[in-house]
This record gives C-alpha cells, structure tokens and sequence, in this order.
C-alpha cells in the first residue's frame, strides 16, 4: 500500500488544510517538526517561536486525537535533522513513505527547499485565503494601480459580507472618515484575552528560555492562545468588549496602553487557529443584532477580507526578489536601538519597549512611528524588513514584506501605495499621548531640541523631489515647503543631516 507523508508547518494549524483534505489517515502520516532553520533564519522573538511550538504541539495531539499517525520532532529531539527538507528524508526512510502532501508555505524561500526536496512534494494552494493566487492576478491584470479599495470591494461582492443585494450595507463601501480619532482619555476594554500557561506551554517556555537566550524580546509573562478554543474565546473577547469601538480609536496611540481597541488576533490567525471567516462571520453578527456600528464592523473587516487578502496577492504576484527592491536607493543600517529602545525619542521607545515586551504593536506604531522614522532616516529597507519578520508574533513574508517593502518603506516605488506614508511630529502628537514628556520639543522644527520627525520629514521631500515633486497627493507639501523662506529651508535640511550624522555614528538620539 502506497504510504505518503503530510507536512504541516507551524503556520498551517488547520484541520481544514488541502493536504489534509487530500491524505488518507489510514495510511498517511502527519509530520510536524521543530527545526532550527525555521526558528533561526531571523533572529524571532522567543514569544513568537514559543507561540507556535505549543500551538503546534497542542495541534499535533489533537490530531492524534482525531485517529492521524503523527511523528512530530521536538526541536531537543537528538535526531533533529535541523531542517524541514531534512526531516522529511528522515521520516520518509522510516515510514517507506515516497511521496508528500503538503500545502503552499507563506515565504518563497521554504517554496524554494521544497521544490529542491529529494523526495517529491506534492503542494497543494493553501485555502484558508479567500482569494487565490489565480484570483488576484486575474483582479490585477491590465490595470494600472493595484488598489486594495477596489479589490476589497470584489472581496465584499464575493463573499456577501456586509452586502444589502448587490449594495454595500449602509450605502457607502468605507466607512474610514468617521474613524482616526485621536487617543481617547479613558479605554474601556481591559486588553485581549490573556491564558495562564499549562504543562506544555511551561515546557516550551523552558526550552526556549535554555536554546535562544539572546534573541530580542521578553519571553513572560506569556499569555498567549495556544490552541483553536482558546483563540476563539479570545476573538468572542474582542467582538463584544472592543469591537464597537475599533474603527474609532484605530489610529490613537497611547503610552498606558498597548492594545487600546485591536484584535491581537493576527497570530492566531496566521498561524492558522481562527479563519478569516469565523472572525467576519462574527464581527457582522455583532453589527446585525445591533451591538456594534457599522463604522467599527466594516473597518474591522475590510482589515481581513481587504487588506490581509491584498497583501498576499501582492507578495505572490511580485515574486521572490519582492524583499530585495528597493526604489528610493536607502542605505543606511538600522540604528542600534530598534533592539534595545535606546532613544530619547519617545514614541519610537515606548513602540520598541512594546515591541520587546509583547511580540506585538498595533497597524500604527508599525507604519507611523518605527516605520516612518526609518523611511525619513533613508535606512536599507531590508533591514527593516528583516527586524519586522523578527520581532512580531504574527510575521510571515507573505504578510509582512508588503507592509513593510511596501506600505511603509516605498520600495516597491508604489504598487502597493500611491504616496509614502511620512509624516513630521505632530501626527504622532495629534494621535498620542507620547510627546508629553519627549526629550525633544514636538513644536520646534530645526535645532537640537526640535523633534526629529519634523526634520527628516521635509529632508526626505526635498531628497526625493525628482520621484514625487510631481504626485498630485503631495503637491500640496511639496508647495508648503517652497513657501518657506530660504533660511528656513536650509536650517530644516543643516538639523537633518546633524542628527543623521550623529546616528552613523551610533551616538544616542
Ligand atoms: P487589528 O488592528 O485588530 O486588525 C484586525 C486584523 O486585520 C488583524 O488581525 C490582521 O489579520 C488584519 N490586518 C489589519 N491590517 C492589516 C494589514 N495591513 N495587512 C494584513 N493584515 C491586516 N500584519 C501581520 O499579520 N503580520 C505582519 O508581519 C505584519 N507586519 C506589518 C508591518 C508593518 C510595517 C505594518 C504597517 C503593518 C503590518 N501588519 C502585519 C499589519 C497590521 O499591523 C497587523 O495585522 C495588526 O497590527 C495585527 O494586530 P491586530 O490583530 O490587533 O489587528
Ligand atoms: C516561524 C516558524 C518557527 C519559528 N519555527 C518553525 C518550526 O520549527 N517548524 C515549522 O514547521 N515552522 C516554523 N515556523 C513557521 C515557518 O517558518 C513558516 O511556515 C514559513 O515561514 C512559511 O510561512
Ligand atoms: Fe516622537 Fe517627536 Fe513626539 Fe518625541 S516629540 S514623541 S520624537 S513625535
């Protein structure tokens, strides 16, 4: 009888998975593995490599629970072989196994190992996604801007949510005019859903204490979901408590508190204990029995079925040499203290100290604060992108390269936005609490005391003035920073290149 191998990696955690699907539990057996190639290609927070060592062991004994043969490999297993390839070759000479199901994994690299595999994997399309490869190229072909808000709008055709027949529910498709409010004074929702560590997950704390002691990030208090139930009480946590105020307070930022209105449910997500589904599936309910706008519900979903759907098809479409791009020709290395939050700038602190502490930081400190500061700062946006890969709890490139290569760096030169996302100082002060109590002076625009933001803002204009002098969205900053008088200007770009120097130099900013 023909045997064959199942993989499912640490992000797949889903019994709905094609390879699944496809398998026979009577013949086939399920190979799961920890493997130091995957849990060291970027340095990951140890929150992120535990996440998803107790989510896949959790996974591994509930499938043995449904009747599937499991070898999974512990990563202190003495015969590790310290790869997936690796493992595969192993567990196919123990079993006879000739041949492995498996679904598309989320980064071309891991594609690449294996479609070099010795032993021939059979890739299914991973369709936990609403839109396939196909889909998207299809959506995309001939046109010549990919915008998320058109393609979101076939998502909301296609999938019926929020839909009155063939109308957008409430007669408008977007509802983001009446969200961006600024940081509210008192938050109402005490934060996601946080669980108590069991047997297994204490046991993956130890280990990952013991074999990635220097990686960046706090390891406890840890409180993460770890299996599909808990992932589920945690999203019915969010969609009665935070839900109704998501769309309002999206964008605020606010020193006391981390997670304001957001879902923290991406990890699950990614990783495959929630589908897209459940989540909008539940987020409509609420607005449909009246306990949550439809502001808050539409935002939250266009997130998922929009923006999280974009971005894949932007990743599959542009191609493994996606993180490489690089279009506004930025050199500089990351600065030293987006691993330690050594800075005197306070925003940029209080988001890596997050950072460091939870493995996560909301849609805004990522493109407003740590990602902005480094698009003004001219840093090498595959650094960048390979600090975020690292230090979030949900990062896979599928996801991740275009929010950062993309949205936020610029160095696809525009296909997934028309205009960079940079702004000075008093956006952050206008959505935050953090300039209260910087070190530098929010309103100051040149000198030593002037927030850096302010600066760099314009620098990074006149630097780049060839490539969007003429883009009518910019037109109007571009004219503000002609109006100002030659002094001004040449005192704006002298604060720039100071502070820019002094970061070369790994002087404390
Ligand atoms: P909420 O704000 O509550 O939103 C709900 C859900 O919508 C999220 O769980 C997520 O699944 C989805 N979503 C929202 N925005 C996006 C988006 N831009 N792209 C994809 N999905 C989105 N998201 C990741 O999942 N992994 C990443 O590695 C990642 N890297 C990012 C890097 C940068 C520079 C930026 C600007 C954004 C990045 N995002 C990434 C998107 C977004 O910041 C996170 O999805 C979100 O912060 C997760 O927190 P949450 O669950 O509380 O989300
Ligand atoms: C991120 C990650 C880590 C840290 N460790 C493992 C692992 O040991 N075994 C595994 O199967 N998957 C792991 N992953 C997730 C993979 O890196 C992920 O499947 C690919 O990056 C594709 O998205
Ligand atoms: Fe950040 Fe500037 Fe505000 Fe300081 S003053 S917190 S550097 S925006």
């Amino acid at each position: 009888m023909v045997s064959r191998l199942v993989l499912i990696l640490g992000d797949q955690l889903s019994e709905e998975i094609a390879a699944l699907r496809e398998a026979d539990r009577a013949t086939d057996t399920v190979v799961m593995a920890e493997v130091m190639d995957e849990a060291s290609y970027v340095p990951h927070h140890p929150r992120k490599i535990a996440f998803l060592f107790a989510a896949m062991r959790k996974f591994a004994a509930h499938l043995e629970g449904q009747g599937w043969r499991v070898r999974y490999t512990r990563l202190d297993d003495p015969d590790n072989a310290g790869s997936i390839p690796g493992e595969l070759l192993r567990r196919a000479e123990e079993t006879g196994a000739t041949e492995v199901l498996a679904i598309e994994p989320g980064e071309f690299r891991l594609i690449a190992a294996l479609e070099d595999c010795p032993i021939p994997v059979h890739l299914f399309p991973d369709d936990r996604f609403l839109c396939s490869h196909a889909e998207f190229d299809q959506w995309a072909e001939g046109r010549k801007e990919l915008r998320m808000e058109w393609f979101y709008r076939e998502m909301r055709r296609k999938t019926g949510l929020l839909m009155a027949g063939d109308k957008p529910e409430g007669g408008k498709w977007n509802y983001d005019h009446d969200n961006r409010k600024p940081a509210p004074d008192e938050i109402t929702f005490r934060g996601p859903m946080q669980f108590t560590p069991d047997d297994t997950v204490e046991e993956v704390l130890a280990l990952v204490e013991a074999r990635f002691p220097e990686n960046f990030g706090t390891l406890r208090p840890f409180w993460f979901a770890t299996d599909r139930a808990q992932a589920r009480q945690a999203l019915a946590h969010f969609t009665a408590h935070a839900l109704p105020r998501f769309g309002d307070y999206q964008d605020a930022m606010l020193d006391g508190n981390r997670f304001l209105y957001h879902a923290v449910i991406s990890m699950y997500l990614n990783a495959g204990l929630l589908g897209w589904q459940e989540i909008c599936e539940a987020a409509e309910a609420a607005y449909t029995a009246g306990d949550a706008p439809l502001n808050a519900v539409e935002g939250f979903i266009r997130q998922i079925i929009g923006w999280r759907e974009y971005m894949r098809g932007i990743y599959f479409r542009e191609g493994p040499d996606y993180t490489r791009r690089n279009a506004l020709d930025h050199q500089r290395k990351l600065p030293g203290f987006y691993w330690t939050a050594d800075t005197d700038m306070r925003c940029m602190a209080r988001a890596i100290e997050q950072t460091r502490d939870e493995a996560y930081a909301h849609h805004i400190q990522r493109l407003m604060v740590t990602g902005n500061f480094a698009l003004l700062a001219g840093i090498d946006p595959h650094e960048v992108h390979e600090w975020y890969l690292a230090v979030y709890a949900d990062a896979y490139e599928w996801v991740e390269a275009p929010n950062v290569i993309g949205m936020s760096q610029f160095a696809d030169g525009g296909i997934v936005g028309s205009k960079p996302y940079v702004s000075g100082g008093n956006y952050i002060n206008k959505m935050s609490d953090y300039c209260k109590g910087c070190a530098y002076e929010v309103g100051e625009k040149t000198g030593d005391k002037a927030c850096p933001f302010n600066y760099l803002y314009w620098a990074f204009l006149h630097r780049h003035r060839d490539r969007f002098g003429k883009n009518p969205r910019m037109a109007q900053m571009y004219r503000t920073w002609m109006r100002m008088s030659d002094e001004k200007r040449q005192a704006t770009l002298d604060s720039a290149e100071a502070f820019l120097g002094k970061l070369d130099t790994g002087a404390r900013v």
